[in-house]
């Protein structure tokens, strides 16, 4: 058997991880910062966080929503930081997608040189060891390596951890947190206790790979930095100065790079929206956009108090409207379509089908609930009004005006949202009227609000007035394909 060393590749690959793992640790903390509470139930009931990041504290007394629960988080420990989650997600997509094929490259190298076996317990010896070496560490000294091999015990199953355990382990638990993941394989989700407990596993592994670091670095400092560095830069024990020397700028160029993309992405969010946008989603058209959702939860498991994103509308036509129980409602579906139509509430009510399914939601906050929603699948409304050859996309538009009913918000306008074509045809794709078995209230869209089980939540816009089929969606608003796409730099298509 040959020795085990540190091949160039090995080396490379290092210094990759390296930069992916920082900026998805980054636009992690971001993400969370929109909702900076952790909970073990898929309820995400306000109280019940076994974790909180925040101090603000929600009103009793009044309706809220949760983009009022937002926290501020510095561009420091925050990628890019400043309530710009649409724009942390995208680095985080981007980064993961690197940093998935960084590790593929990896492993397929450990597994096609035979260097997998440093990270192999060949005998159960290791075990024991490991906890020698950890005792040894204690009392100040150095473990010897093992035979052969490039590492002590103890290494060798902490890097095999980080590399089989822990990595996976994240890919899991932030794939268990996907709505089309979540939809079309509902017993993943559950596999981890459900939605919010995928979602505190994630945090954890979070604070592993932030622990193993600190400790990986201060070991590397043990063991003599200029020595191991050389390793790392080098594959031998040579010229400690100089590696020390490329460790200190290659760390300076590292702290460089992040404060060159965050100092970009802050005054260029649309560029970095549209940049990694277009690396992110055609991934996610790959592998998320085709899932179907096929959930069934029990009505046990529905969420007594569903949680609230986005205000209603404020204006006195609206109010009359509900004051009418929505009689004087139209919805309008015409743009690119052979025949126009137009619904009352109870045409919609009296539709020959209607369409029960009890499902999770996902706000792109990272809360959830699970409801029950009824109404007609969208699928037979497009059939209705067929479709124009050319026609591409949906857009719904509502009733709500942002710059009246969320001055607080940081775009303004009707708020509208555009989906594909082909998401009408999906098996949950809903026109939704009623909400666990009652008319849909006020806050949660009435008279009309659209489900689409595989997205995350603000793609499902309420208080819909009227549907228009189009080939093309850059002319409406700012052109980003919906109201968040446009004034808050989230991604369109969004299975993730
Ligand atoms: N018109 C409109 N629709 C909207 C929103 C909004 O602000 N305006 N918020 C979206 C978001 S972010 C989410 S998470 C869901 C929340 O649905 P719910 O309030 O019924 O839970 O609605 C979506 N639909
Ligand atoms: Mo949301």
């Amino acid at each position: 058997m040959p020795d085990l060393d540190f091949p160039a590749w090995i080396r490379i690959t290092h210094l990759i991880n390296i930069i992916f793992i920082s900026f998805l640790i980054r636009s992690g903390i971001e993400i969370l910062a929109t909702h900076p509470k952790l909970y073990w139930n898929d309820h995400s009931k306000p109280g019940t966080e076994w974790a909180r990041f925040t101090r603000k504290e929600m009103p009793k007394d009044k309706l809220y929503d949760t983009l009022d629960e937002e926290e501020d988080y510095s561009s420091i420990v925050a990628m890019p930081g400043h309530k710009q989650l649409g724009l942390g997600r995208h680095w985080h997509f981007f980064s993961v997608i690197g940093w998935i094929l960084c590790g593929l490259v990896y492993v397929g190298l450990l597994f096609a040189t035979g260097e997998w076996r440093r990270f192999w317990p060949y005998t159960w010896e290791v075990f024991p060891r490991a906890f020698q070496d950890f005792v040894t560490y204690l009392s100040f000294d150095l473990p010897p390596l093992l035979p052969g091999q490039p590492y002590n015990a103890l290494q060798m199953l902490t890097y095999g951890g980080v590399v089989f355990v822990l990595a996976p382990f994240q890919i899991l638990t932030g794939a268990a947190q996907s709505p089309a993941i979540e939809a079309r394989f509902p017993w993943f989700v559950q596999a981890f206790g459900g939605r919010q407990w995928a979602r505190s596993l994630h945090f954890f592994g979070l604070l592993a790979f932030l622990m193993f670091t600190v400790i990986h670095v201060f070991m590397v400092v043990v063991h003599g930095f200029g020595k191991e560095m050389a390793k790392m830069i080098f594959g031998a024990e040579v010229y400690p100065v100089t590696a020390t020397i490329i460790t200190l700028a290659t760390l300076v160029g590292l702290v460089v790079l992040h404060v060159v993309a965050t100092k970009y992405t802050l005054a260029y969010p649309r560029r970095t929206q549209q940049l990694l946008g277009a690396v992110v989603m055609g991934v996610r058209k790959l592998f998320l956009h085709p899932l179907k959702s096929r959930q069934d939860y029990s009505k046990a498991d529905l969420t007594p108090e569903h949680r609230v994103n986005g205000k209603p509308p404020a204006s006195d036509e609206y109010k009359i409207m509900a004051a009418h129980n929505f009689a004087g409602y139209r919805l309008e579906v015409g743009g690119l379509v052979e025949r126009p139509m137009t619904f009352t509430l109870e045409d919609l009510r009296t539709f020959p089908t209607k369409q029960t399914q009890r499902v999770l939601h996902n706000c792109v906050q990272g809360w959830s609930s699970i409801g029950e929603w009824s109404g007609v699948p969208l699928r037979q409304i497009v059939e209705l009004v067929r479709p124009l050859p050319g026609a591409r996309h949906i857009v719904f538009l509502t009733m709500q005006d942002n710059s009246r009913d969320e001055p607080s918000s940081p775009g303004e306008g009707q708020f509208y949202e555009t989906i594909d074509l082909d998401y009408a045809y999906h098996p949950q794709c809903l026109l939704a009227y009623e909400m666990n078995g009652r008319p849909l209230p006020l806050k949660h869209g009435a008279p009309l609000r659209l489900r689409l089980e595989t997205q995350v939540g603000f793609k499902m816009a309420k208080w819909i007035d009227r549907i228009e089929i189009v080939s093309d969606y850059s002319q409406i608003g700012e052109g980003m394909g919906g109201w968040r796409e446009d004034n808050v730099f989230y991604d369109r298509d969004v299975g993730i």
